[in-house]
């Protein structure tokens, strides 16, 4: 069957976790992804985090799938000249470099635009334009920088960041779609164009309902749904713990066997429309009349006594005893599934977004599918490419003969 990107060429210059994110989407899309690496090391994760010795990590591996990997130096002058013919066989280069390396390399927008004037150039970068656009940037101070480490955590503690790769995935995710959509628009103006995914700003657009609510303070001083209420806020968005960022408050309770499972724990939600079943479920029925509990509004200030309340039943089941209970009567809830659960969960396998890839080195292992699941361009994941795998067969592609690349291989540029 045909994938949605066939024909497109990218020119994979990423490395680390941000950049190699969006390109692994763009292949599992259909299209042909060159990853142009530095010969001996490559993309610096190849060796991190190393389970196996001398074998790619997993961090790479499970980044880099349905990829070609080519190694080239491109700071000589025949690594230039390389890069030359990728640029112009290629319809996107996507790289997330320091900022400034790709000029320092001579590959300004304005020298690509001349190789090749269709070409869309897509970069991750720390910040956008601004006092720190020359800053390097890893996740967690994007997280700290787009807003999320100041609104995670529990109030009377720090700041703290989340195990969601917002700041590079989540980076890559925003690239991803900026670079399809630049391509749908280059089908009518016929040029290519900047596209630019900052981390800072990709951060801070999955912060959103926190802006909102930092407006909403600053009109109304206090936000109910938070467990300051009734208490003093102060003038920016505090964390919110565990409270659900939504109209509907939210929270996680201990389940049976909490004390000795880390992960024993249960996603509560007191939806209001579900509010009769939730007491009668708990064994509060009188709350369903009771002024002080029957309506939303009423029980704000009094929802760590609601809580309690459920998790004095929560308590007496496990997670996916009290799931299956609550679901029984619509009342939204979700057991804290730990990795090991996600990796043998049996659905998830069935739908690709858990497989398992064969390697050669490294032999079986399990990895994250594509989560973006299409009805006309189904996913086959394949396994992350060694490095310098398919550097001849890129090279003869792009016209260059065997005694050249023998050369070029003599003179280490490959
Ligand atoms: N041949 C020759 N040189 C190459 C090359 C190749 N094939 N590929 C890369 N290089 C060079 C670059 O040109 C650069 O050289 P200069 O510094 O002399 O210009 C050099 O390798 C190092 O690149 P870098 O500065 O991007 O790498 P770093 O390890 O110092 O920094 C990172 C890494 C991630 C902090 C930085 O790339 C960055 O801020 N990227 C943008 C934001 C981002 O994506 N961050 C998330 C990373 S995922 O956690």
């Amino acid at each position: 069957m045909g994938k949605a990107l066939d024909g497109v060429r990218i020119l994979d210059f990423t490395h680390v976790q941000s950049g190699p994110t969006c390109t692994q989407l763009l292949a599992w899309f259909g299209a042909d992804v060159i990853k142009v690496e530095r010969s001996g090391e490559g993309d610096i994760t190849r060796g991190q985090l190393r389970d196996i010795p001398d074998v790619d990590s997993l961090y790479f591996t499970m980044l880099n799938h349905n990829k070609r990997s080519v190694t080239l130096d491109t700071k000589s002058e025949q690594g230039k000249r390389v890069l030359e013919k990728l640029v112009k066989h290629c319809d996107v280069l996507v790289e997330n470099f320091a900022p400034g390396a790709l000029d320092r390399m001579g590959f300004t927008w304005e020298r690509i635009q001349e190789l090749n004037p269709r070409m869309i150039v897509a970069s991750v970068k720390g910040f956008g334009p601004g006092p720190y656009e020359d800053c390097k940037v890893y996740e967690n101070v994007a997280q700290c920088a787009g807003g999320s480490a100041s609104t995670t955590g529990f109030d009377d503690g720090p700041p703290l960041v989340t195990g969601a790769q917002i700041g590079d995935s989540g980076t890559g995710l925003h690239l991803a779609l900026g670079i399809v959509a630049a391509l749908y628009q280059r089908k009518t103006t016929g040029r290519g164009q900047k596209v630019l995914a900052a981390m800072q700003d990709g951060v801070l657009n999955l912060c959103r309902v926190k802006l909102r609510d930092q407006q909403r303070l600053a009109r109304t001083h206090v936000m109910k749904e938070y467990p300051q209420y009734p208490g003093k806020f102060g003038s920016a968005v505090p964390r919110a713990g565990n409270a659900s960022g939504g109209g509907q408050p939210g929270i996680i309770v201990k389940c049976k066997g909490w004390e000795t499972d880390p992960n024993s724990y249960l996603y509560f939600i007191a939806q209001a429309p579900v509010w009769k079943a939730i007491c009668n479920v708990i064994g509060k029925e009188a709350w369903i009349t009771d002024p002080n509990f029957a309506t939303p509004d009423a029980r704000l200030p009094r929802l760590k006594e609601v809580f309690a309340a459920v998790e004095h039943w929560t308590l007496t089941k496990t997670k996916f005893e009290a799931m299956e209970l609550l679901n029984q009567h619509d009342i939204p809830c979700g057991p804290i599934l730990s990795m090991e659960e996600l990796a043998a969960e049996p659905s998830l396998r069935a739908t690709g977004t858990v497989v398992e890839v064969d390697h050669p080195t490294r032999g079986k292992y399990l990895s994250v599918g594509n989560p973006i699941k299409m009805s006309d361009s189904p996913t086959e994941v394949r396994r992350s490419p060694l490095l310098g795998e398919h550097t001849d067969e890129v090279l003869a592609e792009l016209g260059l003969g065997q005694s050249e690349i023998h050369a070029l291989r003599a003179q280490r540029v490959i």
